[in-house]
C-alpha cells in the first residue's frame, strides 16, 4: 500500500478508518470497536476534568492553609468504588456481553453445507504461503479433481463460505481485514471460520502471527466474484486441475476428508 497513492485530498481521519467492510457481519466488530473508542474518550475526558478541576480548586492561590487528606474516608472509598463499578459495568462487562452474543449467535453459528448453499474451502498455512483447496466436481476433498491454488483465494459474493483451516508447520493466523475476521491455523488441528462477502473486488489476506523470518511475505489475495463469474472460474479451474494434478507430488496432496 503506497501512502502517496492516497493523494493530498485524503485526510488523516480517512487514513485512520478501518478498511472497507465487505461482509454481512463485519459491522458487529466495527460497532464494538467504536463503542470501546467512544467510552475510552468519555472516561479520558472525565479524568482530565477531575485532574485539572481539582488542581484548580485546591491550588495554592485559593488555599493558603494546606489541608492534608489521605483519601481513606468512607465517602472517598464510596466515590472510588462507584467510579470503578461504572467503568467495569459500562466497558468490560458490556463488551464481554455483546462479544459473547455475537460469537454464539453469528461467528460460531457455522453454516451447514447439508442444509444450505455453502462454498467449502480448505486452507493450509505454511512457511510462508497460503494454500487453498476446493472440492472440485465430485464434491469430495482429498481426491484427484480437487482445485488447489496458492496465495489466491476466490469466492462468490452473497454466498456463505465455510473454511476449514490447518497448518503444516507452525502456528499462523489467517487474517482478512475486509471481512473483520482472523483465525489461527494450528498444526494437527482444524479450525473454522465463515463469512458472507457482498462486494466484488480484490482484497488482502495476511498472516497475523509472527511465524518466522519471512512472516512479512506471507500474504495472499482474495477475489470476490459475482456468482456467475465465480462459477465460470471454478469450471475453468476444474478443467485445469484435471489435466495438471500429479498424484506423486506430495506437496499437492495435503487435503483431508471434510467433516462438519
Ligand atoms: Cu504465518
Amino acid at each position: 500500500m503506497n501512502f502517496l497513492n492516497y493523494g493530498l485530498s485524503t485526510s488523516w481521519f480517512e487514513l485512520s478508518k478501518p478498511p472497507l467492510d465487505i461482509s454481512t457481519n463485519g459491522h458487529l466488530i466495527d460497532s464494538l470497536w467504536e463503542y470501546t473508542t467512544v467510552l475510552a474518550i468519555f472516561y479520558f475526558v472525565l479524568v482530565c476534568i477531575g485532574l485539572f478541576g481539582f488542581s484548580y480548586l485546591y491550588s495554592h492561590k485559593r488555599n493558603k492553609t494546606p489541608y492534608y487528606t489521605y483519601g481513606n474516608k468512607k465517602s472517598h472509598l464510596m466515590v472510588t468504588a462507584l467510579i470503578g463499578a461504572a467503568v467495569f459495568l459500562s466497558v468490560d462487562l458490556n463488551i464481554a456481553r455483546v462479544a459473547n452474543n455475537d460469537m454464539l449467535n453469528v461467528f460460531w453459528n457455522y453454516p451447514d453445507p447439508k442444509k444450505e448453499e455453502v462454498l467449502r474451502v480448505q486452507v493450509m498455512g505454511q512457511q510462508w504461503m497460503w494454500s487453498f483447496r476446493y472440492a472440485g466436481p465430485d464434491d469430495q476433498f482429498g481426491t484427484a479433481d480437487d482445485i488447489v491454488s496458492i496465495n489466491d483465494l476466490r469466492v462468490p459474493a452473497k454466498t456463505k463460505v465455510l473454511f476449514h483451516l490447518t497448518s503444516k508447520d507452525v502456528i499462523h493466523s489467517f487474517f482478512v481485514p475486509n471481512v473483520r475476521l482472523k483465525v489461527d491455523t494450528i498444526p494437527g488441528r482444524i479450525t473454522r471460520v465463515w463469512w458472507d462477502a457482498n462486494v466484488p473486488g480484490t482484497y488482502d489476506i495476511a498472516c497475523a502471527e509472527m511465524c518466522g523470518t519471512h512472516h512479512y511475505l506471507m500474504k495472499a489475495q482474495l477475489t470476490v466474484y459475482e456468482k456467475d463469474d465465480f462459477n465460470q472460474w471454478l469450471a475453468t479451474s476444474a478443467h485445469i486441475a484435471k489435466t495438471t494434478n500429479d498424484p506423486a507430488d506430495k506437496n499437492l496432496q495435503w487435503g483431508w476428508k471434510w467433516e462438519n
